[in-house]
C-alpha cells in the first residue's frame, strides 16, 4: 500500500515539473490562418509535436499561443507542421493542394 502511494506521488511530481519549470520553457505568439472550430482542432493537433507543452489558437484573433521547450523544438518547427496541415502561419505558407483539400468551411483567407 505504501509502495503504491509512493509510485502515485512520483508520477504526480513529474507532471508538476513539466508545467512549472519556467526556466526551460518559452511562450511565443504568432498568427495562423483559420476559420472555424475544425480549423482550431486541426491547427492545435498539428502544433502538438514533441517539445510542445501547451498550444491554444484563438479563433477570433487568429493568434496562436505556444509554450514549448526550446531545447527540444523551435517555433519554426511548429509553424512548418501547422503549414503542412494546410494552415498558413506568419512564416510558412501552406501548400495550395493541401489548402484546397480542406473542407469548404475551413477555407480561410490566406495570410501568407
Ligand atoms: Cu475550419
Amino acid at each position: 500500500m505504501a509502495l503504491l502511494a509512493m509510485a502515485f506521488n512520483a508520477s504526480a511530481f513529474v507532471q508538476t515539473l513539466d508545467h512549472s519549470n519556467m526556466a526551460t520553457t518559452k511562450t511565443v505568439t504568432f498568427e495562423v490562418g483559420g476559420k472555424c472550430d475544425m480549423c482550431k482542432t486541426r491547427i492545435e493537433k498539428a502544433a502538438k509535436i514533441e517539445g510542445v507543452i501547451q498550444v491554444d489558437w484563438n479563433r477570433e484573433t487568429k493568434i496562436l499561443t505556444l509554450t514549448y521547450n526550446p531545447s527540444v523544438v523551435t517555433s519554426d518547427n511548429v509553424q512548418k507542421n501547422i503549414a503542412a496541415a494546410g494552415h498558413d502561419t506568419v512564416k510558412f505558407r501552406a501548400d495550395d493542394k493541401v489548402y484546397s483539400s480542406l473542407p469548404a468551411c475551413c477555407h480561410y483567407d490566406r495570410i501568407n
